[in-house]
């Protein structure tokens, strides 16, 4: 035992768990695998151990107040003050959103952010629970920082732990644990004054105020409630019946906070509710970095939004510079690849997640990115952003005076249209899943000049991405077949479930046909949806007749 400013520090002996390997985006478990005693303050002291920036430094913390978020803020209070950190500034009520805690990290020059939250996945004390640490650069952290923490969370012997009372998170103030300064603070306000550097909010206010537009948003009950009324309510004046859901709640009052056309039930009805519905249409997920985007009857591909956003950046305040460069993951549409194209700039395609990013925006070679899972972002911040992706689409609104159907089919007339759709598989039995993948990965090299109903196979592999900037390799990131038409199947298993194994089959078509543009996504992809079926023999080696989930 040290005593710290008469702060008794405790050593804790503890036992390994050999499960706390990141996924694509940090530790994602039940609660009740968390709340296993010495779970938590495993993980959590093994990101000290690996983070030694942060002895001496400042740490933003906060989360997506799911149930649990308010009782590990306090473990890692503790923690943080045993570990030497010298300042932690943490959200009033423990809620920062994801790209908060990056916005954060930036402003105040942090060394780092432990950010809490399963994001899209189910809240409560059944649902899931999660932790991430992200960088200096405000980015989630790389591959190299989350192998290492787990290579020392399996051998991992004591954790230190000071003996320290409760910080009270439900008001603004400053107070000391031992030598760590503790500043609970406002969550939402320097997020919120960064939009209005990057947006026009003036114009946008007048859209509102002088009724040409009405807009819904739907924070799910998680984390962009406070964020939402702050700027969509207060700053930008936005109709009375604008938000909903927006009273942040520990199991997202029973729903589950993914923002798409299943999970965002409410909204799509408001919307699609006649005469009089809102033009405009957006929700975010339960740590606020995705969002959907949706006008009346009217469903913005998350894909096409990020091809959209890159053709239009130079008509908004904070982009109107032009933009260097742009970054798809994978698996997301080549949509933005026609716009770079016709724009003259790189397109890079990354594995899945949005670590791979950090890179590629810190070396100024991208100024937007997105991905397929209802994730765009820029180099405003290091991670995807939920609210900046809605006040984008009302800022274009704003300047073109076309509502968002509008503004995607003159999209697709100019560039052709990609007709995409994801086919999800979820808790199927993961030896069976491993299975399919390998066997796809067997088959791939031999794929090449392959014909099935007309389509010819030019390509074939298992993504592999070297890192343009520091060279490093990332292996087996999923199947990708490329047809001779421009469509494309891609295969991976997803890196953010809790249950079994989740197979993500992403299917798309390049249609430039302007008459060819009208047919529903699911009838337009039937022949390749048949093709990806049979490749990967998915009923059988998956016991499945149809997906889960469509996107
Ligand atoms: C995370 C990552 C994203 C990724 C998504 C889906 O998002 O940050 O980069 O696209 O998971 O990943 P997977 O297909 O492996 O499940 P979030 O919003 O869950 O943090």
């Amino acid at each position: 035992m040290i005593l710290n400013n008469k702060m008794k520090i405790i050593n804790i002996a503890t036992t390994t768990f050999d499960d706390q390997k990141p996924g694509t985006s940090g530790l994602r478990k039940k609660v009740n695998v968390f709340q296993q005693s010495h779970y938590l303050e495993n993980f959590v002291q093994s990101i000290f151990n690996v983070a030694t920036e942060l002895k001496g430094g400042l740490l933003i913390l906060g989360g997506d107040g799911r149930y649990y978020n308010a009782h590990a803020i306090q473990i890692i209070l503790k923690m943080a003050a045993a570990n030497g950190v010298k300042q932690v500034m943490v959200g009033e009520n423990g809620l920062l959103s994801t790209p908060a805690v990056s916005c954060l990290i930036r402003k105040y020059k942090a060394a780092g952010g432990i950010v809490l939250s399963a994001s899209h996945n189910p809240g409560g004390v059944n649902g899931d629970f999660g932790i991430k640490f992200n960088i200096a650069n405000g980015g989630p952290a790389p591959t190299s920082f989350t192998d290492a923490t787990y290579e020392i969370s399996k051998r991992l012997a004591e954790y230190q732990i000071a003996d320290a009372d409760d910080i009270p998170l439900d008001r603004q103030h400053s107070c000391q644990m031992g030598e760590m300064k503790i500043d609970v603070i406002d969550s939402v306000s320097d997020y919120a004054d960064l939009m209005e550097q990057l947006f026009d909010f003036n114009k946008i206010r007048t859209m509102f105020t002088s009724g040409w537009l009405e807009m819904c948003f739907d924070a799910m009950h998680a984390v962009t409630g406070p964020y939402a009324r702050e700027i969509f309510s207060k700053r930008l004046s936005a109709n009375v019946d604008a938000l909903i859901n927006s009273i942040p709640l520990e199991d997202f009052g029973g729903g589950h906070p993914d923002p798409n056309l299943a999970h965002a039930k409410e909204l799509v009805s408001r919307l699609n509710s006649g005469p009089g519905a809102p033009g405009f249409g957006a929700a975010s997920d339960g740590d606020g970095d995705r969002n959907m985007i949706i006008g009346q009857n009217f469903f913005v591909n998350p894909s096409d939004s990020l091809a959209i956003m890159t053709a239009n950046a130079h008509l908004l305040p904070g982009y109107k510079q032009g933009i260097c460069g742009v970054a798809r993951s994978l698996p997301t549409s080549r949509a933005v690849d026609k716009v770079a194209e016709v724009l003259g700039i790189d397109c890079y395609e990354t594995p899945t997640g949005w670590k791979y990013f950090g890179n590629l925006l810190d070396d100024k070679r991208i100024t937007l990115c997105g991905e397929e899972s209802f994730g765009s972002g820029s180099d405003h911040i290091r991670e995807k952003d939920g609210i900046w992706a809605v006040l984008f689409w009302l800022n274009l609104i704003a300047v073109k005076q076309q509502s968002v159907e509008e503004i995607t089919r003159e999209h697709w007339k100019k560039y052709g249209r990609h007709y995409y759709t994801r086919h999800d598989y979820e808790a199927i039995d993961s030896d069976a899943a491993e299975a399919l993948m390998q066997n796809l990965r067997d088959q791939s090299n031999s794929l090449a000049e392959n014909e099935y109903s007309g389509y010819k196979v030019l390509l074939s592999d298992d993504f592999s991405y070297t890192d343009p900037v520091d060279n490093s390799i990332t292996e087996n990131q999923g199947i990708r077949i490329l047809f001779d038409d421009e469509s494309r199947i891609v295969f991976r298993l997803s890196g953010t479930g809790t249950e079994g194994a989740t197979l993500r089959v992403y299917i798309e078509k390049y249609e430039t046909d302007a008459s060819q543009h009208n047919l529903p996504v699911q009838t337009a992809l039937t022949e390749l949806i048949d093709i990806a079926n049979s490749i990967a023999e998915i009923k059988s080696r998956c016991n499945r007749d149809q997906p889960d989930v469509i996107t």
